[in-house]
C-alpha cells in the first residue's frame, strides 16, 4: 500500500509519482506537429469510423456537439520527454461513438486532416480511455493543438493523440502509422518507456 497524499489524482504509481521514467515536467504547452497546421472550418469538419467491411459511421460537427461530453483531467506524456500533469479537456468519449459500431476488428488506424496517421489496438480506445476532444482548459481547442478536434489517448505517449482527427479505420491486422513506420514503438506505453522499436 503506497502513501496516499491529499489531492492525489490518477492511479498510484511505484515511487508515488505521476511522472513516468525519463520524463520531466513542463508548465507550458509545447506544440509538436510534423507539418503545417491544417485549418478545418467546423461546417466542413466530419469524423468517420470505417469498419473492416467498409461500413462507415459519420458525424458532422453538429452531430458531435449534440452528443454527451465529458471533462477528463489527465496527465500527458510526449516521447520527447516532457510531461504535463492535470490537463483539463472536454470531448466525447469514444465509447459513445462506438456504441452503434458493429465490427470484429482488433486494430485501429487513426487518420488526421493533413495526412498524419497513428495506430493502436482498438481496446485502447474504449472503456473510458480515449476522447475526441474539442476544448482545452475551458477554451475551444486551438488549431496548433489540433482544433477543431483531436484524439486524446493519455495513457499512451502523446504522438498517439492525433491532432485534427478525421477518422478511425478499423482493421483485422495491425498497420503502423506515421511515427510507428519511422521507428517509434508500435504501442508506446510511457510507464514501460516504450519510445522506440525494441524498447
Ligand atoms: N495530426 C498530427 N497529430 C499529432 C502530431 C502531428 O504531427 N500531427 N504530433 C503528435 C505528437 S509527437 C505530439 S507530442 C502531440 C503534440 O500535441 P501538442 O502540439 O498539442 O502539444 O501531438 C501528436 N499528434
Ligand atoms: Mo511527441
Amino acid at each position: 500500500m503506497g502513501i496516499v497524499s491529499p489531492g492525489f489524482q490518477g492511479r498510484p504509481r511505484r515511487g508515488d509519482t505521476r511522472l513516468p521514467p525519463g520524463q520531466y515536467l513542463t508548465e507550458g504547452f509545447p506544440v509538436l506537429s510534423a507539418g503545417p497546421t491544417p485549418r478545418i472550418p467546423t461546417d466542413r469538419w466530419e469524423f468517420v469510423i470505417t469498419t473492416e467491411t467498409g461500413q462507415e459511421y459519420r458525424w458532422s460537427w453538429a452531430d458531435l456537439m449534440a452528443l454527451p461530453s465529458e471533462t477528463p483531467t489527465v496527465d500527458i506524456h510526449c516521447v520527447t520527454k516532457w510531461s504535463k500533469l492535470g490537463t483539463i479537456w472536454q470531448g466525447v468519449s469514444l465509447d459513445t461513438l462506438f456504441t452503434e459500431v458493429d465490427s470484429a476488428a482488433d486494430f485501429a488506424l487513426v487518420h488526421s486532416y493533413g495526412g498524419y496517421t497513428t495506430n493502436l489496438p482498438l481496446e485502447d480506445l474504449l472503456d473510458g480511455q480515449a476522447w475526441i476532444a474539442y476544448r482545452y482548459e475551458g477554451e475551444a481547442l486551438a488549431p496548433e493543438h489540433g482544433g477543431p478536434a483531436r484524439l486524446l489517448v493519455p495513457h499512451l505517449y502523446f504522438w498517439k493523440s492525433a491532432k485534427w482527427v478525421r477518422g478511425i479505420q478499423l482493421l483485422l491486422t495491425d498497420e503502423p502509422g506515421f511515427w510507428e513506420t519511422a521507428g517509434y514503438h508500435n504501442y508506446g506505453d510511457p510507464w514501460r518507456e516504450q519510445r522506440y522499436q525494441g524498447d
